[in-house]
């Protein structure tokens, strides 16, 4: 009798016809196979191998270089339950129009069979996933952003309990792409695409689309979150998981190197995208990193922003979509050198200078977290870290100060379901206007968004002592258009306002949206900083505000009723004391 694994692999294998399958078992000879084979075929290119040891360059289709939203599908039987900020198809309408794009799609090609496990394998919340592929590239960076191969397939045995991911390059056309998701059945289709978020299935599809509608089954939480630890003299580590948009430097933040290294302060890396949250026996929030590898942004990496991730980065690592110098190690813009002469673009071209950018502004570095000189010893503790500080972000040039605390739990949760944020380029679509992003799960939350903010408000009160809620911009800019706040290491000074108000060290300015810091509270020694410019970065404005919240409210429309009564109120009571303080 065939195994339900099997049977799926028979089903897709009928479908798509390939002409070879493999089952990956993630050894080091099966990724010297595959890295010969990618070599031969062009999908690879090798990069310097002494100063960049097994590391390569993939250059994805010119059409196919980040998350395309527009393609993204919920298929829920109720159009309600994928609400109002998702793309919904119906389950059969979908599958009758994605199955003839799979129909002998892998025609002359070899399907890779990828088992891995999310999470770490000895944790009893890590969950089994397995991604049929045609794309080599894909089940390499899956090894490296996942525990894969045989490990799952052990732990899976003969079990049914594993979320299917049926992955086809197709011909790569955006016409005939789909990333469709179908959470009653937990399954997941991809065809169109070889890129990042759309093509490692293991990543936004499993670990948050279909784990936030698993985690609102069965009582935990999925987010788009990092996870950090702060260290104090003591050697005390206080767990912290911070929600920012994708390309807002959530890989930066988790793995910096802190200012206050001096003072005794740093900080340990455990995840950098994703936090899997369980309520433990004990009352608190425990989480754990779903993924074993670190997909982050290549420009404005460099020495200064994140000399962690440089050094990681020399060894074991895929570069997608970079550009290449012409002693052939990757290189894009910020990372610190002025262009070399000699550089080949992102598209494989002499690059010319000028207007076009030399790496693609999504490139990326697939790196083993593993090899980051940050990473926490605890990093894969199979029962998670204690979360302490939750903290939301985005890019907000003008409004949200750099830092303030919400006042409780469900005000918290309105913090993060009003968070918004100015686009990057990590999805395709016009960069740098504002958007509502709840929570940072806009594009990940895999059902309706108000029973999403339903959710979290239940989860708070079934904790013993609720993480502290706080929101943070590192993105606020004077008047004079110049950021306000310097960023990167430095954020740590935050980061420790936050534990010293856990810990009950500092006093807050109450404000209508919450506690900021008196600028005293703040550790600013060996920071150049005005008074002025702290005033700026520390201010709230009550015309701005309510301006805002107006925004906020038109938001709101598109969730009618099922908009949870307690978010309303928060609403309301933020109007109210704003409405104190302004001339409305
Ligand atoms: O392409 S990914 O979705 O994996 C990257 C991101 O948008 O965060
Ligand atoms: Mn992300």
């Amino acid at each position: 009798m065939s195994t339900p694994l099997e049977s799926w692999v028979e089903e897709s294998a009928k479908l798509t016809k390939p002409s070879k399958i493999v089952w990956c078992d993630g050894s080091e000879a099966e990724n010297e196979r595959l890295t010969e084979q990618m070599l031969d075929d062009g999908s690879y290119i090798e990069l310097n191998q002494e100063t960049y040891p097994r590391c390569y360059l993939h250059r994805s289709s010119p059409n196919d270089v980040a998350r395309t939203e527009s393609l993204t599908f919920i298929c829920t039987r109720k159009k309600i339950d994928a609400g109002p900020t998702n793309n919904w198809m119906a389950p059969a309408e979908a599958k009758e129009k994605v199955r003839p794009l799979f129909d002998g799609a892998m025609k002359g090609r070899t399907m890779y069979v990828v088992p891995y496990i999310l999470g770490p394998a000895a944790s009893p919340y890590s969950k089994i996933g397995v991604e049929i592929t045609d794309s080599p590239y894909v089940a390499a960076s899956m090894r490296i952003m996942s525990r894969m191969g045989r490990v799952a397939l052990d732990l899976l045995g003969r079990s049914d309990d594993f979320v299917p991911g049926l992955h086809s390059l197709g011909d790569l056309s955006p016409e005939r792409r789909f990333i469709v998701h179908f959470p009653e059945e937990k399954l997941i289709w991809s065809v169109g695409s070889g890129y990042g978020g759309n093509a490692l299935l293991g990543k936004k599809c499993f670990a948050l689309r279909i784990a936030s509608w698993m985690a609102r089954e069965q009582g935990w939480m999925a987010e788009h979150m990092l996870i950090l630890g702060l260290e104090d003299p003591s050697g005390k580590v206080t767990y912290m998981a911070a929600a920012f948009p994708s390309a807002c430097g959530k890989t930066n933040l988790a793995m910096m190197v802190s200012a206050l290294t001096s003072q005794g302060y740093r900080v340990w890396t455990i995840g950098d995208d994703i936090a899997w949250m369980h309520i433990a026996s004990d009352g608190t929030l425990r989480a754990i990193n779903p993924e074993a590898g670190f997909f982050g942004v290549a420009p404005g990496t460099n020495g200064k922003t994140n000399p962690n991730v440089m050094t990681a980065i020399h060894h074991d690592t895929i570069f997608t979509n970079t550009a290449m110098t012409d002693s052939r190690e990757p290189w894009w813009e910020g990372i610190d050198s002025t262009p070399p002469s000699g550089l080949t673009d992102w598209k494989g071209n002499q690059w010319s200078g000028g207007k076009t950018p030399a790496a693609h502004p999504n490139s990326r570095y697939t790196e083993p977290a593993s090899q980051s000189p940050s990473i926490s010893p605890y990093w894969e503790n199979p029962n998670g870290l204690p979360i302490s500080a939750l903290i939301f972000g985005g890019r907000r040039a003008r409004l949200a100060p750099l830092v303030y605390e919400s006042y409780k739990w469900q005000h918290g949760v309105f913090v993060g379901a009003t968070m918004a944020s100015e686009t990057t380029a990590a999805a395709t679509g016009t960069v740098g206007v504002t958007r509502r992003d709840p929570m940072a799960m806009l594009p990940f939350c895999g059902y309706n968004m108000s029973d999403y903010f339903r959710h979290w408000l239940e989860i708070g009160p079934k904790l013993k002592n609720p993480p502290r809620i706080f929101h943070v911009n590192w993105f606020r800019r004077g008047t004079d258009g110049q950021f306000l706040w310097p960023g990167y290491g430095e954020n740590v000074r935050v980061l420790k306002w936050m534990l010293d108000r856990i810990e009950g060290r500092v006093g807050a300015s109450e404000t209508p949206i919450g506690w900021v810091p008196t600028p005293s509270s703040l550790t600013l020694d060996g920071l150049s900083i005005s008074r002025d410019t702290l005033n700026e970065l520390l201010a709230v404005n009550p015309d701005d505000w309510a301006q805002e919240e107006q925004a906020v409210a038109r938001f709101f429309e598109k969730f009618g009723d099922r908009l949870p009564a307690a978010i309303r109120d928060e609403q309301k009571s933020l109007a109210s004391r704003l409405g104190a303080l302004t001339s409305r």
